[in-house]
Formats: structure tokens, C-alpha cells, sequence
């Protein structure tokens, strides 16, 4: 008889929370997740605007936790469109039966830890309270989507959309004039999507952003039979790279290479397409110099694709190095510029002053819009977890611990918070790997643990606070060590007024991360407290 309702709870039902479920259950943890959303997905059922693409590769992006699951899923493309990865996912939850243990439409608004009990209580937005051994976030990263406190935003008498929260009946812009704010990742894929059917697109900019061509394309069966065949040792080899893919680093600094050899790589590269141009020499991320030689490469590019000069210029980022903000990866997205219907409007030139109720103020001109896109972007890594009110011993919140920054230990736990562990949580090198390597890392040490305790009977375990303080301060030592702090990017928390600017992310590479994980588990869980 236990006197609780379930072994763990799960919060969200993307690929973290969906291979949560599953390893718990397949290890007898009665177990339920809570989900927003009315289906899996996660990212990828929220994220349906037109261009919407993972940038890392189909044959890569899915589980291979299930040898028969990698072998009988088919990609279409050699980068999966938001629609086919979402079928993947649906796929997955009833090939496992998946749905018979998730709520969906239902979001957990409090989780409140009780010393007492050892137990999680969570309350729901349906009304419904659940008490939990162990309390499991698997929210995500960049779900916590942001529009920008612009004045007059309410005023706008057009529609609005954002990326991240995008209509599921889809939107038609045809015969409209639209304008997208932001050109992270999301804008970069979105503008050249809308920009063909469209009447009219204009592109407000604030930082412009490197970005490399996927050269995506059909997925030559042949291909695919091949890489299936090798699936095995080709994952097993990418878990072993610090990004979780199989980028084939040349391992050199660019200096070792003499110059016309280096541009011959990063032109090898530029032609392939995809984020692993960056992977071209070892010092790009460590060394001013190294890096300008590759962003100036990019810049050449820009200069090369876009026919007007002045488009160009505003669109060349100058004030930071390459890959410091995340590279987008885009299918066209330089040459939109050149298509008659698309403008750009460089906001450090020319500021939004206000949304009016026919469009966008900027730099004292008005614009006037149908609708408005904002790819802005989001409270990244934090967002998700702070607006949940979650609280641990003595009552104290979680988002209140975070004031000043997130602190966690291996990414996955928080000293005062006892039970729960946190997918790809800050101080994880999750957002900087292939996410579903991570995902994969994280949920398996996860469950393996949750058997530790049951095994050893334990009810109780908890990051010590000294071995947190190691870990906080060993992230940012490894962070400081490279390029990624000289951006103001969502890395850092600097893309969200007043947030504290902390570098969330562990830089040591999911290999590294991986042993420092396993060399935990072996001993005993070091830098936990544990109590029966
Ligand atoms: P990003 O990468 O955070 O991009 C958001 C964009 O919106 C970026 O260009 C921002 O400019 C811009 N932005 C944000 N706030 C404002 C304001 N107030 N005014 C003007 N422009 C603004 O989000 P994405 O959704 O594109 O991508 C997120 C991740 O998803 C991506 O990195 C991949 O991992 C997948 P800024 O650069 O801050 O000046």
C-alpha cells in the first residue's frame, strides 16, 4: 500500500517527458505526466509557423533508445519539417501507449514539496491535486514564449501571432502585408516561408544573426538504408562528441591550416549546409582571431547574396562572434532580401517606439501591417520552471533560490528541493547538443537512480549545497573560457529585460557531461544527500 498517488509525475510530454514515461514505467514507477498541450510534442506541437524546421539532422533528431523504433520510421528530408518530427512524436506515444498515462489540457500551476510527507503535491489548472514520491520536470527549455512589452501592443487592430504559440489551423497571409520581429532562429526560418505568399513582408531587426544554408533536401532512400545499417556504432559514436552530433571536426585551430586550405573548408562546408560549419576549426568558439576568420567568411557570403549594399551591411553582424548567439540554419534566408516584396528595418538605427493601431513606429516611421509575427524568442531554460510556483523545504519558492540566477547541481537537481530532478534544466549541456542526445542522457541516469533509491530505500535525496556551489562555479569557469558570454544571447539570459545575466548552459560537451554523470552514479551519487 502506498500511501501516495503515483511513483513520479512528469511535467510535459515532449521527447524528455514521453521517454521519462516510458523508462519509469518500463521499471515498474507507477507514473503520470501532465501536459498543456492536447497532445505530445512538446516544441513541436507549439512551434507550426510557416518554415518551421529542426536544425539538426532527421536521422539524428529521434530516439535510439529502441532499435525496432529507429529502424522502422522512415524520414522524408534530410532536416524534418515541424509536422513530420510532431508525427514522430505521435508515432512514438502509441507505438508505446504512451497517451494512458498523460493528461493532457492540463497544466500543473503548483508543485509544493512537504518534509513531512516526503511527497510533491501538485495542483492543476483542471482542479485536480496529486501528491508524488518524485516530482520530474521535463518542461523544456524554450517553451516559455516572449513578447516584448511594447507599448500600444493591445492597441493593434490586426492579428498577432507568435512563433512559438502559432494558430493550429494555420494563418494565411496571402494579399497581406505582414510584418516579423526578430530574426533568431524562428524569424530566419519564418520570413523566407511568409515572404512567398505574402503581399509584403517587412523584417524588423535588432541584432542581425549568422546564418549558414541548411541545403536540405529529399532523403535519398539509399541513404538512409545506409546510415540505418549503421545506426549503432553512428550513435554511439555521436553521444561521444561534445554536441551529441557527428559534425566530423578537423580538430585544428585555424592557424594550424595554411589560409587557402582554410577557406577550401569552410567552403566544403558553406556547400554541404548545416550548423557543423562551425565545427571547422577547434578554436573558433575559444580565440577572437579564429572566430573572425569564419564569421568573416559568413559576412563575405552576405555580401555575395544580397544584391543591395545597404541591405547587406544591416544584415552582417559585426559586434559579436560567430555562433555566440545559436547559428541559424536557413533555406534562403539571405536571398529573400532580394525579393521585391520583403524590407528590412534596422531597429538600432531606428527603435520601436510604439505599436499603433494600424502597424509598427519606428525611428518616427509609421508602418502599417495586417499582421504582426513576433519571433522574439523566449525566457529560455528558467521561463518554464519559474512559472510554475514551485516549492521545496521551509516553503521556499523555486523562482525565488533563482533570483539571481539558476544554481543547480549536474543541471539536474537544486539544493532545497528534494525529489525532483529537471531535464535538460540550466547547467545541463542540453540547449548546446543535439537535445534528444541530452534528453536521452538525462532521462536513463534519471531512472537509473530512481531504481538506485527504491533498491537502497531511500525516500529522500537532495543536491548538497557544497556540491551545487562546485558545479554553478565549474560551469561558468568553463564558459568564460570560450566566446559563447561576448553575445547577448538567451544563453545568457540577456535577451529578457531584467534577468540576471548568468550563462546557463554547461559548455563541457554532452561527452565530458556524460562521465562526470556516470562517475556520480558509480560513486554512490556523490554530492547527494541521502535518506531512507
Ligand atoms: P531567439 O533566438 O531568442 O531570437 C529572438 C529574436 O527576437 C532576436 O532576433 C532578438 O533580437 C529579437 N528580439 C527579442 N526582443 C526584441 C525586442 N524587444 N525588440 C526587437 N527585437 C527583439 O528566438 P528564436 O525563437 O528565434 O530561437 C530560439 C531557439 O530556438 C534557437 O536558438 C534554437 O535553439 C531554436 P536580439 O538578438 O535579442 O537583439
Amino acid at each position: 500500500m502506498t500511501d501516495y498517488d503515483f511513483d513520479a509525475c512528469v511535467i510535459g510530454a515532449g521527447f524528455a517527458g514521453m521517454y521519462m514515461l516510458k523508462r519509469l514505467r518500463d521499471a515498474g514507477f507507477t507514473t503520470h505526466v501532465f501536459e498543456t498541450a492536447d497532445d505530445v510534442g512538446g516544441t513541436w506541437y507549439w512551434n507550426r509557423y510557416p518554415g518551421a524546421r529542426c536544425d539538426v539532422e532527421s536521422l539524428y533528431y529521434c530516439y535510439s533508445f529502441d532499435e525496432e523504433l529507429q529502424q522502422e520510421w522512415e524520414w522524408s528530408e534530410r532536416y524534418p519539417a515541424q509536422q513530420e518530427i510532431l508525427r514522430y512524436c505521435q508515432h512514438v506515444a502509441d507505438r508505446y501507449d504512451l497517451r494512458a498515462d498523460i493528461s493532457f489540457s492540463t497544466t500543473v500551476e503548483s508543485a509544493i514539496y512537504s518534509d513531512d510527507t516526503r511527497l510533491w503535491t501538485l495542483r492543476t489548472t483542471t482542479g485536480r491535486e496529486v501528491t508524488a514520491r518524485y516530482l520530474i520536470s521535463a518542461v523544456g527549455c524554450l517553451s516559455a514564449a516572449r513578447v516584448p512589452d511594447f507599448p500600444g501592443l493591445d492597441a493593434f487592430r490586426g492579428e498577432t501571432y507568435h512563433t512559438g504559440q502559432w494558430p493550429h489551423e494555420g494563418v494565411d497571409f496571402s494579399g497581406k502585408r505582414v510584418a516579423v520581429v526578430g530574426t533568431g532562429s524562428s524569424g530566419i526560418q519564418a520570413i523566407p516561408a511568409i515572404a512567398r505568399y505574402a503581399e509584403d513582408v517587412t523584417v524588423f531587426q535588432r541584432t542581425p544573426n549568422y546564418s549558414v544554408p541548411a541545403r536540405n533536401r529529399p532523403l535519398d532512400p539509399a541513404e538512409q538504408a545506409k546510415v540505418k545499417a549503421d545506426y549503432p556504432r553512428l550513435r554511439a559514436e555521436a553521444r561521444m562528441t561534445p554536441a551529441g552530433t557527428l559534425a566530423e571536426p578537423t580538430g585544428k585551430s585555424v592557424f594550424e591550416v595554411p589560409e587557402d586550405e582554410r577557406r577550401a573548408e569552410l567552403d566544403r562546408r558553406w556547400e554541404n549546409g548545416g550548423a557543423a560549419f562551425l565545427a571547422a576549426f577547434a578554436d573558433t568558439m575559444l580565440n577572437v582571431e579564429a572566430n573572425e576568420f569564419s564569421a568573416d567568411y559568413v559576412r563575405g557570403k552576405i555580401r555575395e547574396i544580397v544584391r543591395d549594399p545597404d541591405t547587406a551591411e544591416k544584415l552582417t553582424p559585426r559586434d559579436y562572434p560567430l555562433g555566440a548567439k545559436r547559428i541559424c540554419v536557413d533555406t534562403d534566408y539571405y536571398a529573400t532580401y532580394n525579393r521585391p516584396n520583403v524590407h528590412l528595418v534596422d531597429l538600432r538605427a531606428n527603435p520601436i517606439e510604439t505599436i499603433t493601431p494600424t502597424g509598427i513606429r519606428a525611428g518616427g516611421t509609421d508602418h502599417e501591417f495586417d499582421a504582426i509575427v513576433f519571433a522574439t524568442g523566449y525566457d529560455a531554460m528558467t521561463g518554464p520552471l519559474n512559472r510554475i510556483d514551485i516549492r521545496g523545504t521551509n516553503g521556499q519558492r523555486l523562482r525565488d533560490k533563482w533570483s539571481a540566477g539558476p544554481r543547480t547541481y549536474l543541471g539536474v537537481a537544486t539544493a532545497g528541493f528534494p525529489n525532483l530532478f529537471i531535464i535538460t534544466g540550466p547547467g545541463s549541456p542540453s540547449v548546446l547538443s543535439n537535445m534528444i542526445v541530452s534528453i536521452e542522457q538525462h532521462v536513463e541516469w534519471v531512472a537509473d537512480y530512481l531504481e538506485y533509491l527504491r533498491d537502497k530505500g531511500f525516500t529522500r535525496v537532495e543536491a548538497a549545497l557544497d556540491a551545487e556551489d562546485q558545479w554553478v562555479d565549474h560551469v561558468n569557469e568553463v564558459a568564460s573560457a570560450t566566446l559563447y558570454p561576448k553575445a547577448a544571447s538567451w544563453y545568457l539570459g540577456a535577451n529578457v529585460p531584467g534577468k540576471p545575466r548568468v550563462f546557463m548552459p554547461y559548455l563541457g560537451g554532452v561527452d565530458v557531461y556524460r562521465g562526470i554523470c556516470d562517475d556520480v552514479a558509480g560513486s554512490d551519487y556523490k554530492g547527494f544527500l541521502l535518506q531512507d
